[in-house]
């Protein structure tokens, strides 16, 4: 496929001021008609022809200025429409294309979830619906009429305000007239259709403005999405008091759809969303649930300006809108919730999915400098490694200067289509710095390293930190990264606050050198030194600190992230001790046990969420990134398994009395909240240990918690730990609950996804007859990922299974999808991306399983992209 380059942009030759849309929704035969507000762009090149992007389209006719084209006037194929000669002033072109919503299953453009029309057009949606500009640096008045069956669609909403509505006599249709007052790019546009339900409630903005949000579902679901509508009103709010940023039409509104590529998408004054990120009940949804929701829902409503009233200019500056959403998403359900557990959970995020994303063939920079399928870049290199960028930076100039720089680059930028250029130059605007430097995190893929050792001088009561940074595969001539480095020291009894470095401030040391070194003074006694607190930086870290320093920074940090960062790293190098064929080193395990019953006895009923997370040892994906080669999974699983063991049976009494303290009194009504949700986290993790250890009393606890639990968070973590249990127990369990939820798609989805994470021989099997299930649709996003992308990403021993079968059941997958919907198959496939670090045997079948779906005639650009990048 063809590349597009960076280097290569260019400004569009013509603009678009307005456009007219008139949208008769059929099931087969939509009519849409376009008039297009077309001018010569004075950056363009003078005399350039009009070339229209197009895809999918069927063209019934064009006019220019009132007057029908002859057929020569003009060229149209598939992917575009060329008028070789055009006025050199601004003309009117009316383009009339027919569309089958019913056929597209890409799920890009307009198409039917369950019923209802509705449209994706983020990144090259639009062009699918009609011939345009499809650029996001084209930024058009858009007023839309839409027009349906009354019956099937008495719901008709489009971008912007509700200007119009009516009947037209007779046909037994009815239509509706929507006009969006801002300008705005053609990824942003949708519509939608159907029959929905709906919760609504007024709100008046900081500026006193009177609005009206609203969401619409699946009739009969309606109490479902109220959590979802405070939701937005508190990221309203929260916009508004944080950075100032108050809602700008008369009515917002959300719309849930079953069938949906992504999480959710931010089109100007009409969200559409996966459902699976709307709809929530105590019955049907996690805590995870409730708290994905809140940020989803926060995080394409902050796009309203970090993305929409500010956009982007070409797809390369994905990261400006989306690694700056995320963040302005992770500070704002940290201060809905608790600020050091949610900080724990970005990391684990971003080593889960980025890190190893950073380690393979996949590697981009958060800017890319080129790219063959666009919607492949919508990454955790993009989305998460941006988001720590724009932390970083805030880091460095301090959060009264970031809030300065911030609003300075929306009042700069307010209509336009911007660059990470003119996003850092608002911040030296502020600030009187120059971030040049600081903008080669956009430029370089790769995780870089920060080896930091230290020494103490008892006689001079000094502390030295030397720090050395460098980046894979990145030359001797490479510029250094700057490097947010917060820091402290933290002594045998609580941390060492008199001891000051002038190269500290405000906790803050910026490495931005190759190597580097300072100085503490008056350090009483040796100390431990506490590194990229709150992970200040997303590196990895090495540090010369043994497990005895870690436990007095567990014990006696004053940094949540760091306390929780020090028994990872402790059971990181048990577990990985063990692979390399050590035996478990007894005593340091049997300290860590006891370290963490320490911690328990401290922390447990203080902070449950936070203790939660610090009995939740790494993941297995965790180790692997930190082995980086050769990886056996096998082994992997078996040292992290003998570490739960001796967690859970050096705790059992502990955990078996903790789960009483946390149980909810009978008949206590659900709430999701943060503190609810952290009881239930810590009550299920001691559930998960204990099981691990005893089998028997685990089964026994989860059986009873699975029938009696009063919401979804206990009995779907009661089937988990049963799901890891085989036996007759785990069957009748699994078929229960596969019988109460049998109507429960997002519901059926979980039980799909144990079942697909289960390490044991028979579940590609199992999951190759889960595909027969009638509830199984390869048609849903939601279904694939479910069974087959959570087999994928979290069963690491079944997906590298030694026979080839979990590479050949994603592949199959893959080739399947890819017919019908490239992205998905596409996003599927890049669970390969870490082949090349398997051991030998596997790697060479993975590279077959890459190898047969890239010599698949007939693939789409998505996978033909994503096989190319990761044989490179
Ligand atoms: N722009 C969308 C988002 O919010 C794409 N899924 O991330
Ligand atoms: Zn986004």
């Amino acid at each position: 496929p063809p590349t597009v380059r960076l280097a290569d942009y260019r400004p569009s030759d013509h603009l678009i001021d307005r456009v007219e849309l008139d949208v008769r929704l059929d099931p087969r035969d939509t009519r849409v008609t376009a008039t297009l507000a077309l001018r010569p762009n004075p950056a363009g090149r003078p005399d350039a022809p009009v070339v229209l992007d197009g895809d999918d389209l069927t063209l019934l006719g064009l006019a220019l200025d009132g007057e029908v084209l002859a057929p020569e006037a003009y060229r149209a194929d598939a992917a575009s429409l060329t008028l070789p000669s055009c006025p050199q002033r601004p003309f009117t072109l009316r383009i009339e294309t027919r569309l089958d919503p019913t056929a597209n299953t890409k799920l890009m453009g307009l198409y039917r979830s369950s019923g209802v029309y509705c449209t994706q057009c983020e990144a090259d949606g639009f062009r699918r619906i009609t011939y345009f500009l499809d650029r996001p640096d084209v930024l058009s008045v858009y007023t839309t009429r839409i027009e349906a069956d009354r019956e099937t669609a008495p719901v008709l909403l489009g971008n912007g305000n509700p200007v119009e509505a009516g009947d037209i006599p007779g046909t037994g249709r009815h239509y509706t007239v929507w006009h969006d007052p801002l300008p705005k790019p053609a990824y942003l546009f949708a519509l939608v259709g159907g029959r929905l339900d709906r919760v609504a409630k007024r709100f008046t903005t900081i500026e006193g403005r009177d609005i009206e949000i609203a969401i619409y579902v699946e009739p009969g679901k309606a109490e479902r999405a109220a959590y979802a509508l405070d939701a937005v009103e508190r990221s309203m709010i929260w916009d508004e008091q944080t950075f100032g940023r108050a809602y700008d039409l008369d009515v917002f509104n959300v719309v849930a759809v079953s069938d949906f590529n992504m999480g959710a998408m931010e089109n100007k004054g009409l969200n559409i969303f996966n459902d699976k990120y709307v709809l929530a009940s105590p019955e049907t949804a996690t805590d995870a649930d409730y708290a994905a929701i809140e940020a989803i829902i926060a995080h394409e409503y902050f796009h309203n300006w970090s993305g929409n009233r500010v956009t982007c200019r070409d797809w390369f500056q994905l990261c400006l809108k989306e690694g700056l959403t995320v963040f302005r998403d992770q500070e704002f359900s940290s201060d809905m919730r608790s600020r050091a557990v949610h900080r724990i959970g970005e990391v684990r995020t971003l080593r889960a999915r980025q890190f190893p994303e950073d380690a393979g063939p996949l590697a981009h920079p958060v800017r890319p400098k080129h790219y063959a399928e666009i919607n492949n870049f919508y990454t955790a290199t993009v989305y998460e490694k941006g988001a720590e960028i724009v932390r970083m930076l805030r880091t460095l100039i301090g959060e009264t200067a970031f809030r300065a720089g911030m609003d300075r680059y929306f009042a700069d930028n307010d209509g336009r289509a911007a660059t990470v250029e003119d996003f850092l130059r608002a911040f030296e605007a502020v600030t009187g710095r120059d971030l040049s430097r600081f903008a080669e995190w956009y430029e370089r893929p790769g995780t870089p390293r920060v080896a930091v050792s230290g020494r103490y001088d008892a006689a001079t009561r000094t502390y030295r930190l030397d720090f050395r940074q460098a980046r894979p595969g990145a030359g001797a001539d490479a510029p250094p990264l700057v490097i947010p480095v917060s820091l402290g020291l933290v002594g045998a009894d609580g941390p060492l606050d008199q001891a000051v470095s002038d190269r500290v401030k405000d906790g803050v040391f910026v490495l931005e050198a190759a190597e580097d070194s300072l100085t503490f003074t008056n350090v009483a006694a040796e100390p431990v030194p506490s590194l990229f607190r709150g992970f200040s930086a997303p590196v990895r870290v090495e540090a010369s600190l043994d497990d005895a320093a870690r436990l007095t920074l567990l014990r006696h940090d004053s940094d949540s992230f760091n306390r929780w960062e020090a028994a990872q790293r402790v059971a990181t190098g048990l577990i990985t001790a063990q692979v390399r064929g050590d035996m478990m080193e007894m005593t340091g395990a049997d300290r860590f046990v006891a370290a963490l019953d320490t911690f328990l006895d401290a922390e447990a009923l203080r902070d449950p969420a936070f203790a939660a997370q610090v009995l939740a040892l790494p993941s297995e994906g965790d180790i692997a990134d930190e082995i980086g080669q050769e990886i056996d999974p096998d082994a992997i699983f078996a040292a992290r398994r003998a570490l739960r063991r001796r967690l859970g049976a050096g705790l059992c009494d502990r955990l078996l009395t903790l789960r009483e303290a946390l149980a909810e009194p009978a008949g206590t009504l659900f709430s999701p909240d943060a503190a609810s949700a952290g009881r239930r986290a810590l009550r299920n993790a001691a559930l998960d240990l204990i099981a691990v250890a005893d089998p028997a009393t685990g089964a026994e606890l989860a059986q009873a918690q699975a029938a009696a639990a009063p919401n979804m968070t206990d009995r779907l973590a009661a089937l988990s730990t049963l799901a890891l249990l085989p036996g007759e127990a785990r069957e009748t369990g699994l078929a229960a609950f596969a019988e109460r939820y049998a109507d429960e798609p997002l519901v059926l989805d979980k039980w799909f996804a144990i079942q697909a994470t289960i390490p044991e021989d028979g579940t590609v099997e199992r999951i190759r007859r889960l595909q027969r299930h009638p509830a199984f649709a390869m048609t849903n996003p939601n279904r694939v990922r479910s069974l087959v992308g959570s087999f994928s990403l979290a069963n690491p021993t079944q997906f590298n299974r030694l026979d080839g079968a979990g590479y050949d059941l994603v592949a199959e997958t893959v080739l399947a999808l890819d017919g019908t919907n490239p992205q998905v198959a596409a996003r599927l496939m890049t669970a390969f991306g870490s082949w090349r670090r398997l051991e030998g045997r596997r790697r060479s079948l993975a590279e077959t399983a890459l190898r047969r779906i890239a010599a698949t005639p007939g693939l789409s650009r998505d996978v033909t992209d994503i096989g190319t990048r990761s044989l490179a």
